[in-house]
């Protein structure tokens, strides 16, 4: 069993080999996963990886930033880009778009190549929602491409056993969500004008995981993407996020909130409506502070990851650290026959197996702090490419706050 520390280091390695730390080989491919939250993204992650990805049955979004996810598929070493949704409860759209665009700077920066997208989209959501429609934009912003061969749109939440005893309320169900499948594939509004540049639409439970990604792999082949326009627009054209595509979406939606809020305060001032000026107020602020962080630029983006990042080393170092002295204990603790059940039972196989099992785990995470140290010497010393570097700290740092909640 994979330990915590190990874990945590692997996670730095998966985000260094997406953001060009490590240089990938030129096999390799990489894909982003988007989607709101709730649309089936790390349930798909999870099927192509075989691994245990966090799927969230509750409101909390698990994907707190961006996750990097592998494995290997028709002899290739495949990266999943696990990304945050837009629209989510937890954290600001300008916040989100920071995470992505921070972590798709560095990597392009490093000249690592994004080869497909795979939007996942529930055909449970009985209208469009607003967030559906958010995300559709979202992705489109952020991608800009003049055609969509590399884009699977993967339909989720199809409806999976057939019931025997319901089976005419079934099949009624399964019409509608089949008018609405034709109306998502020819609708503009949707995704028929993506379909007819080029994308491919998939059901997800008839079409397996597998299927799409085979598709991308195919599609990356014969059509290879040079630069998403998010990346584009930051690292060749130097424009603060505010001026890309995607914050362009963001700020038209900031600033008519703005306008409202501000609207709301100039006439409650003359009532005495205190408590919803005081929440009109504070949601002005944070559309400020949303605002704010739309203007950085790459520069800020990397400044502030450097930051995150000096400050997310400590606490992984502290980590590993904890981890390797209660490992050290408990080995001494067994050696020395301190331990009550191993004593009482003064089985010697079992004792012996108990002390084998553990002088692996000391050196699991001695080999763990040992990785960790060679990529910090990158992030410091910016080795491969000192700016995008500093970035993919930040990332880390991200990545690194979030292990840290889950193992603490
Ligand atoms: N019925 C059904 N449930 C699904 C499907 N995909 C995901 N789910 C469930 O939907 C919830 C959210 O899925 P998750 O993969 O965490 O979504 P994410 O927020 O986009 O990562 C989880 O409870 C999943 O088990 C699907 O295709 N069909
Ligand atoms: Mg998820």
């Amino acid at each position: 069993m994979d330990l915590p520390a190990e874990e945590l280091v692997d996670k730095v390695a998966l985000y260094a080999a997406f953001t060009g730390i490590t240089k990938p080989s030129s096999d390799d491919m990489f894909f982003l996963v988007v989607g709101k939250t709730g649309s089936g993204k790390s349930t798909f992650i999870s099927q192509c990886t075989g691994k245990n990805v966090d799927i969230g049955h509750s409101l909390r979004s698990c994907t707190q930033s961006i996750e990097v996810f592998d494995f290997h598929w028709l002899g290739r070493h495949i990266f999943l880009i696990d990304t945050p949704g837009f629209n989510d409860s937890n954290r600001s759209d300008a916040e989100i778009l920071e995470a992505l665009a921070s972590g798709l700077s560095a990597s392009y920066a490093n000249k690592v190549r994004i080869h497909g997208v795979v939007f996942l989209h529930p055909i449970s959501d009985t209208r469009m929602s607003g967030s559906s429609l958010r995300n559709i934009d979202m992705m489109k912003a952020v991608c800009g491409f003049a055609r969509y061969d590399n884009l699977a749109i993967v339909t989720t939440m199809w409806p999976r056993l057939p019931q025997q005893n319901d089976e005419h309320d079934r099949l009624e169900s399964l019409s509608k969500l089949e008018s609405r499948y034709n109306e998502l594939r020819t609708n503009d509004r949707f995704f028929g004008g993506l379909l007819r540049q080029g994308a491919e639409v998939f059901k997800y439970g008839a079409d397996s995981a597998g299927k799409v990604v085979t598709h991308l792999v195919y599609q990356a082949l014969m059509h290879p993407i040079t630069a998403l326009r998010i990346q584009h627009e930051i690292v060749d054209q130097h424009k603060p996020l505010s001026e890309t595509a995607a914050g362009l979406v963001i700020g038209t939606d900031i600033s008519q909130r703005m306008a409202d809020d501000e609207e709301l305060v100039a006439s409650l001032s003359t009532t005495d409506s205190t408590d919803l000026t005081h929440k009109a107020t504070e949601h002005l602020e944070n559309c400020k502070k949303e605002m704010e962080i739309l203007e950085k630029s790459l520069h800020d983006m990397h400044r502030d990851g450097k930051s995150r990042w000096e400050e997310s080393k400590v606490k992984i170092d502290a980590m590993l650290d904890h981890e390797l002295e209660k490992a050290d204990q408990e080995l001494l603790d067994v050696q020395s026959s301190k331990h009550r059940s191993i004593t009482l039972t003064d089985d010697f196989e079992e004792r012996y197996s108990h002390i084998l099992c553990l002088k692996e785990k000391v050196s699991n995470i001695r080999a763990a702090q040992e990785r960790f140290a060679r990529y910090k010497g990158h992030m410091i010393n910016g080795a491969i490419n000192g700016l995008a570097a500093g970035l993919t700290g930040g990332i880390i740092a991200a990545a690194a706050t979030g292990l840290a909640c889950n193992i603490m």
